[in-house]
């Protein structure tokens, strides 16, 4: 139950509010109210269901404040994605997606699609897991995060995800060793 309404607030939040009589100002909050009135009348819970949620999430994917709410990343409807919770980036971050992609990927850089913001990891393990969204097997980029922020491109960092307007070509190669070098990652930064 719980997982379906996340999986809801992150439809409304991100994609589809006004739907719902909910808008988002610029920089993606909504009325805590109202979100709670649609939530309750779909699922027949309150507030205290969307704090327990928004608390627990492993990802990190909601922020409450001043009785507003709002999904950090993953947006599909414009709202201002500047803005980040450190300024602390990895050297290194990850990236799974489909084989199927990984040509166009290295030819063309990761583009954020359908969403803003392109969406990276921390580690190998979650990188495989977002790209296990798309299909079996994914394939696992490495991000050269360090060499992206020498030359100006800005990461940020919004709950437990990592994101970018954009990821030139230069940046990824593909990682074959998929052993997790996470702490090595965390040692070496
Ligand atoms: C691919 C979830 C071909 C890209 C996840 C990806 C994440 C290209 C797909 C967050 C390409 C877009 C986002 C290119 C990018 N050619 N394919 N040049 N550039 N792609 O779902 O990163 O659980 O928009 O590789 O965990 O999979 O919802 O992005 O496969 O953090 O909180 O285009 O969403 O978070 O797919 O997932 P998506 P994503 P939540």
């Amino acid at each position: 139950m719980e997982i379906r309404i996340s999986k809801f607030l992150s439809g409304l939040l991100r994609h589809f509010g006004p739907k719902f009589g909910i808008e988002l100002d610029e920089d993606g909050w909504a009325e805590l109210e109202k979100v709670e009135r649609v939530v309750r009348e779909r699922y027949g819970v309150g507030r205290d269901i969307i704090q327990r949620i928004v608390e627990k999430d492993a990802k990190g994917r909601f922020e409450l404040a001043n009785g507003r709410i709002r999904a950090k990343y993953g947006h599909s409807v414009a709202v201002n994605t500047r803005w980040s919770e450190s300024s602390e980036i990895p050297p290194r971050l990850y990236h799974g997606t489909r084989p199927e992609a990984v040509n166009s990927i290295l030819e063309r850089g990761l583009l954020p699609m359908k969403r803003l913001e392109v969406h990276l990891s921390e580690s190998v393990k979650e990188a495989i897991e977002v790209g296990r969204r798309h299909c079996k097997n994914p394939a696992v980029l490495e991000i050269d995060a360090k060499g992206m922020l020498r030359k100006g491109y800005e990461i940020r960092k919004k709950g437990k995800v990592y994101t970018a307007d954009f990821v030139p070509p230069e940046f990824i190669r593909v990682k074959n060793d998929l052993n997790d070098d996470f702490e090595q990652n965390k040692v070496r930064n």
